[in-house]
């Protein structure tokens, strides 16, 4: 695949050093053969989503991909992993989060991978940080701004660090 494609993706922490953590996996992101990371946010404490837990650090970045978006898959999930991220409870906390959550404009709905993210457009702790380096950008099944999106939402339990 030689064609670049622009993709967003959604990092959270809320266990360990979480700065240091998520600085780290940004690292590997850009370590990446076939991954251009093109912009990046600025973290966000935000309130947890889910089960009593403690705050999470919340950030974004745009990447430039030559790859899949089943190979991306799996480079996040092996990042995670590298990181301690052990998926036991659903919605508990974790040591590092790295969802994909818009790949170009595509649609993909498979039980491994759905793009765009399902809940994208109703997280305040991701439409944030996305809105203040995507503001433009079309979340592709409802056609709207990601501009627009986070106005819908409450952003109140958001805050930049
Ligand atoms: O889905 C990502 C993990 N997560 C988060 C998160 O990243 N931030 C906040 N604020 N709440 C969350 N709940 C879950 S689960």
């Amino acid at each position: 695949m030689s064609q670049s494609q622009q993709c967003a993706i959604a990092l959270g922490s809320n266990l360990g050093d979480s700065s240091a953590i998520l600085e780290a996996a940004i690292v590997m992101l850009a370590k990446t053969p076939g991954i251009t990371v093109t912009s990046q946010s600025s973290w966000y404490q935000t309130a947890p989503v889910g089960p009593p837990q403690p705050d999470y650090l919340n950030g974004c970045v745009i990447i430039d991909v030559q790859l899949t978006p089943q190979d991306l898959l799996q480079i996040t999930l092996s990042i995670e992993k590298q990181f301690g991220r052990e998926r036991r409870e659903r919605w508990g906390p974790r040591t590092l989060d790295l969802d994909i959550l818009l790949f170009d404009n595509l649609i993909i709905d498979t039980p491994t991978l759905q793009i765009p993210h399902p809940r994208m457009s109703e997280r305040a702790f991701v439409l944030v940080p996305l809105a203040e380096i995507a503001p433009d950008w079309l979340e592709p099944i409802s056609g709207c701004a990601i501009a627009q999106l986070v106005q819908r939402v409450d952003c109140s339990g958001v805050h930049p660090v």
